[in-house]
């Protein structure tokens, strides 16, 4: 597959004003690498997976790229080397490599907060520098690693101990959105290698209830709380802190050394020490990692006590691993820059608005949770760079759940919806349980799926089947669902890295493509400052600012009113 395919895109504007263009001319503006794209979406895109599998068996072999230690098999998407060459070349066209290059170093990609987006330092290994500003932002990495480490052991081992001597057996991690999703799903995804003598709680809804529950059967005495929190002002996170110290209080007494039970993850260690936590207990990163791309800076305590520090650092190379991938193998083959490519083709040329993640693995349980938010805080923008709207779509909604528990639930939808959902397969080609040979039932669910979507099933075969004419129609199953089958050979915290990081460059392809800020998150803003304006409302009955929307103040009334005040 050749990597830049013929196609340049000749501006309009480098022909001279009000001149003649000659038909080479008209020819050559043509053919922008979009202008191909659109084009070939109205032929290789609106033919049939099924055609494209048919009349060329070896694409099955060819249109698959491994790399660190993922395998990606996307010989069931709608598209041949022809549109792979256009993707290539328009990744070309929109710098994508340029801009790859420019987060590696440091420079500050992500513009609105002026700030270097360098979650790649966060796993390059000790003997490795990165001078940014002047400073060796790897040797800090590491200065917090060792430190994390120490204290992870200190848990671990039973000599950190609690206000009365007891050992630390349970640790409850308080933070939200990117200080949350990440170590959840990390957690669950390497259960298989935690301790299991020390119980793992996650807090972060503002909702009374998460951490009700989270607290009900556990013993204040043997409980550590990670705070986690970037800015350490986060409402829920901040709200919930308080009452798990008023909970530590209630059960170990007004005297007791809370300090002995509380650390915290932030890069603000005013708000830390106010709070009442030592910051010697604090646990620092850096203004350049954002929420949803930290699971691997300090803000995976839990998850480094939970599997130990020497699974941590396999966790830390794998991502390093994916990292050396994107940065070094050439475009053609190159998993992440490809996977991205394939997003912004379904999205933008065959007109997919979702995408279903569908980890055929139940140790992934929150995967698709946490690449929500990866994807679609990051992707999920109508500006460019400049601040000028996009031209197009940008990103997909990403949803989906463990196969196969899916099957039996929304896959209906999948099969024969009006929608076209593109899916992405993941599995593990050995399982951490033997059970009988269910592994191999869930794998062949997971290819039978894949095959069902590709290909569906025709009126003619579902007719040579001997169903009812008037039953027909509703088995035709139409398939051309593209999907890429993603394979690992085994779930460890290396390969849990390496498929983390093969997302989040994924999701920084096809963000440099469409010309957005993949890295902050302005929309999240807005509800937050409005939610800080009607506690007040709900609870003392202040009519609200005169410009509030007559809607909001009436729900306010109702809520009060089925409150009794
Ligand atoms: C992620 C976002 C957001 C953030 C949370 C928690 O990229 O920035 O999800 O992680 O709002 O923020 P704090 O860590 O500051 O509490």
């Amino acid at each position: 597959m050749a990597f830049i395919g013929t196609l340049v895109e000749e501006c309009a504007a480098s022909l001279p004003v009000g001149g003649d263009r000659t038909g080479k001319d008209r020819e050559r503006i043509a053919v922008s690498n979009w202008d191909t794209l659109s084009g070939l979406a109205g032929t290789v895109g609106a033919g049939t997976i099924r055609d494209l599998l048919e009349k060329d068996p070896s694409r099955a072999t060819r249109l698959v790229v491994e790399g660190a230690g993922v395998t990606l098999d996307f010989s069931r998407q709608r598209v041949d080397e022809s549109v792979v060459d256009a993707l290539l070349a328009l990744a070309q066209e929109r710098g994508v490599l340029d801009r790859r290059d420019a987060m590696f170093r440091g420079d500050r990609i992500n513009v609105t907060e002026d700030r270097s987006v360098l979650h790649v330092a966060l796993r390059m290994p000790k003997d490795e520098s990165l001078i940014v500003d002047d400073v060796d932002v790897v040797r800090e990495v590491h200065g917090v690693l060792d430190r994390m480490k120490a204290f992870a052991d200190r848990v671990r081992s039973g000599d950190w101990v609690g206000h009365t001597g007891q050992r630390i057996r349970n640790v409850v991690n308080i933070g939200i959105g990117g200080s949350d999703l990440g170590p959840v799903m990390a957690y669950e995804a390497l259960r298989d290698y935690s301790d299991r003598d020390l119980t793992l709680r996650f807090v972060s809804n503002v909702d009374g209830t998460d951490i009700v529950e989270a607290l009900h059967d556990l013993d204040p005495a043997e409980t550590l709380f990670i705070v986690a929190s970037k800015t350490f002002t986060t409402l829920e996170t901040m709200t919930n802190a308080g009452a798990a110290r008023d909970w530590l209080k209630k059960g170990l007494g007004d005297d007791a050394d809370v300090a002995k039970h509380f650390v915290a993850v932030s890069t603000n260690a005013d708000k830390v020490a106010e709070f009442g936590i030592d910051t010697a207990n604090m646990f620092g990163f850096w203004n350049w990692v954002g929420g949803r791309y930290s699971m691997d800076s300090a803000i995976g305590l839990s998850t480094m006590i939970a599997i130990g520090p020497d699974d941590f650092d396999d966790l830390l190379a794998g991502f390093h691993a994916m990292d050396q991938h994107f940065l070094t193998a050439p475009p053609a083959a190159n998993l992440p820059l490809l996977m991205g490519l394939l997003s912004v083709w379904n999205r933008n040329f065959l007109d997919c608005p979702t995408v279903a993640v569908l980890p055929y693995e139940q140790y992934l349980v929150r995967f698709p949770a946490y690449l929500q938010q990866l994807t679609m805080e990051s992707n999920g923008k109508r500006v460019r760079l400049d601040g000028t709207p996009v031209e197009s779509e940008t990103g997909p909604i990403y949803w989906g759940e463990p196969g196969t528990n899916g099957q039996h639930s929304f896959y209906q939808l999948i099969h024969q919806g009006t929608s076209t959902i593109p899916s992405d397969v993941i599995f593990f080609a050995e399982p951490l349980h033997e059970v009988g040979d269910q592994h191999d039932m869930l794998i062949a669910n997971a290819l039978a799926q894949a095959a069902v979507f590709a290909l569906g099933r025709t009126a003619e075969e579902v007719a040579a089947d001997g169903v009812p004419a008037e039953l027909v129609p509703h088995k035709v199953m139409p398939g051309n669902r593209p999907c890429s089958v993603i394979m690992v050979q085994k779930l460890t915290p290396f390969a849990l890295g390496s498929l983390v990081a093969l997302y989040e460059h994924t999701v920084f392809t096809a963000g440099a493509i469409w010309g957005i800020d993949s890295f902050d998150q302005w929309g999240v803003e807005l509800g937050k400052v409005m939610a800080a304006a009607l506690i007040p409302q709900l609870q003392d009955g202040d009519a609200g600012a005169p410009t509030q929307d007559s809607a909001t103040t009436s729900s306010v009334a109702r809520y009060r009113a089925a409150r009794g005040r």
